[in-house]
């Protein structure tokens, strides 16, 4: 997932790497006394303010990929997310969506979402109460096997073609546009939700502290966009 993820990345026009403190790139931890690593890539690039791509590995076996687009509020996109958690019984967690970050998702990115095929995965998961931040799209599964594995790679992947086909056909707002506040209101909110999800905070207060947990949601995963 990784790989294919920078693979589309790399196609992003104008990518440069975003500055963050050496720190919070490479970051080691224990949990249960196992050790913890985390490894985060941070690019932006025309139209998105942060590409966050982020892998952990915990000791116990525990693997985690999570990976958030967002957008520049002036420019009419959604927000591109994935998580896959994976234990030593196999995957638990794969979710992706492009998620909206006003009313509707744009034109551009429902037309080509509304006629895309999504595969038959036998086991959907039920999304948390914090979860209404995502689109009728999103996918939320747990693979069953290598066939399903695959086809859910597969769908990122054409997320992906969907959010850069868009992207290219979009012409930004001005930074005081009623359509630009009302998508930075739309990404604060969907930072502040996902801060809510306790799956990810308590892993992260387990591994490090909760003070760190707080930390590391409010400036690494989830920060808020910029204000104008
Ligand atoms: C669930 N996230 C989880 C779970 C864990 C993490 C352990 C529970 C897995 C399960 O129920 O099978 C942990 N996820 C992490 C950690 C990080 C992480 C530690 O990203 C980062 C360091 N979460 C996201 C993004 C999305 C997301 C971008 O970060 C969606 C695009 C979704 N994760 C998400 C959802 C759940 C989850 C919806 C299920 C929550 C629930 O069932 O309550």
């Amino acid at each position: 997932m990784a790989v294919r993820i920078k693979m589309r990345r790399s196609e992003l026009p104008d990518l440069s790497p975003f500055v963050v403190d050496p720190d919070l790139e490479a970051i080691w931890g224990k949990i249960d006394g196992e050790d913890l690593f985390i490894r985060n890539e941070l690019y932006f690039c025309r139209g998105f303010r942060k590409l966050h791509l982020e892998l952990a590995f915990m000791g116990t076996g525990l693997q985690i990929l999570h990976c958030v687009f967002f957008p520049e509020p002036t420019f009419d996109l959604p927000i591109f997310g994935v998580d896959l958690v994976a234990g030593p019984g196999g995957i638990s967690a794969a979710i992706v969506d492009l998620s909206p970050v006003r009313a509707e998702l744009p034109e551009s990115v429902l037309e080509h979402l509304s006629t895309l095929s999504i595969p038959f995965f036998s086991q959907t998961r039920e999304l948390p109460p914090w979860g209404s931040i995502f689109s009728p799209y999103v996918q939320f599964i747990r693979p069953v096997n290598k066939k399903e594995e695959g086809c859910f790679l597969d769908l990122v992947d054409d997320y992906l073609k969907i959010l850069i086909a868009s992207l290219l056909l979009t012409v930004p707002d001005q930074p005081d546009s009623p359509f630009t506040i009302e998508r930075y209101q739309g990404q604060s909110s969907y930072c502040l939700q996902q801060k809510r999800n306790d799956k990810t905070r308590s892993v992260l207060a387990k591994a490090f502290d909760p003070q760190w947990a707080d930390r590391y949601l409010a400036e690494v995963l989830f920060d808020m966009p910029p204000n104008f």
